[in-house]
């Protein structure tokens, strides 16, 4: 089964509203494997966001994902990293589709208030990143066929 890494950036817990996207991702049946609280450290945070260096938008990103507790968390399912994808929608803004969790409590592409693995590859590095194996809690998943 596929796996794939979410992060609920700063603005989240800020808003209060963890629980209403913890939910989303429930409701659709994916399973959580491992989850915590976190401050990241400007280290960690130029790692998850390398790609990106040099853009416009880089040291904005980097400073507001530095400006407050994240939630990590390591989903599983069929298809999940695609799923969540379209869960969240799209990295742009006026993009967003009502439905998704951007297109429902974002207003501004910087501020998209969720990150999610774009791709098979991406999700092993950044749960690599976040992760450590102990901190996995597997689980049977006694009502399998609900989803
Ligand atoms: P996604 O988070 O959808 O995978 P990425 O990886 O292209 O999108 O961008 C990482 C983060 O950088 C986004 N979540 C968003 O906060 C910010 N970002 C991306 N593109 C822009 C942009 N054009 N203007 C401002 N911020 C951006």
């Amino acid at each position: 089964m596929e796996k794939t890494f979410v992060m609920l950036k700063p603005g989240v817990l800020q808003r209060r509203i963890a629980g209403e996207l913890l939910s989303r991702f429930e409701r659709k049946g994916l399973k959580t494997l491992a989850l915590k609280l976190l401050r990241m450290d400007r280290g960690m945070v130029e790692a998850h966001y390398a790609e990106h260096k040099g853009r416009d938008f880089y040291e904005k990103l980097v400073e507001y994902t530095l400006s407050g507790p994240v939630i990590a968390m390591v989903l599983e399912g069929e298809g999940a990293v695609a799923v969540v994808r379209r869960l969240i929608g799209p990295t742009s803004l006026p993009d967003a589709p009502a439905g998704t969790i951007r297109g429902d409590y974002a207003a501004r592409t910087r501020l998209n208030i969720v990150h999610a693995s774009d791709s098979a590859a991406s999700a092993e590095r950044e749960i690599a990143l976040f992760f450590k194996p102990e901190e996995f809690c597997p689980w049977d998943d006694g009502n399998q066929d609900w989803f």
